[in-house]
């Protein structure tokens, strides 16, 4: 059952290709956020569990990201369902929100302008860049 969730979730992963005019759907934009947390899957398990999410946090902390400090809360808010691991399930549907939340002009993709804002976090009060 976890290589099933890995194979998905490395096929769901493509590499990011962004349309000719920059923007980026949000398929690619969920696939992207998927591949972007399972980076910190450091015992390729197919979930994040609360320490290597704040391995990942401190790491981020260390580089200069701002992240404010303990990932607890946040972690808890990303386990959707409780279980105390995040699987790309709830990244993916995390992700989805973000994503609404992200595209100003509701046309469905994010353009440059859009992904910029987002890049700064405007708003963003978390250390994984949601
Ligand atoms: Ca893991
Ligand atoms: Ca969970």
């Amino acid at each position: 059952m976890k290589r099933i969730l890995i194979a998905l979730a490395l096929t769901a992963a493509p590499s990011l290709a962004f349309a000719q005019d920059g923007s980026l759907d949000a398929a690619q934009f969920r696939a992207h956020r998927i591949q972007a947390v399972m980076k910190m899957d450091a015992d390729n398990d197919g979930r994040i569990s609360p320490a290597e999410f704040s391995a990942m946090a401190a790491k981020r902390a260390a580089a200069g990201h701002a992240g404010k400090g303990g990932g607890e809360k946040l972690f808890a808010k990303l386990d959707a369902n409780g279980d105390g691991s995040l699987s790309s399930d709830e990244v993916g549907a995390l992700a989805d929100r973000r994503f609404a939340k992200l595209d100003a002009n509701h046309d469905g993709k994010l353009d440059a302008a859009e992904r910029q804002a987002a890049h700064h976090g405007r708003g963003g009060d978390q250390p994984t860049g949601f």
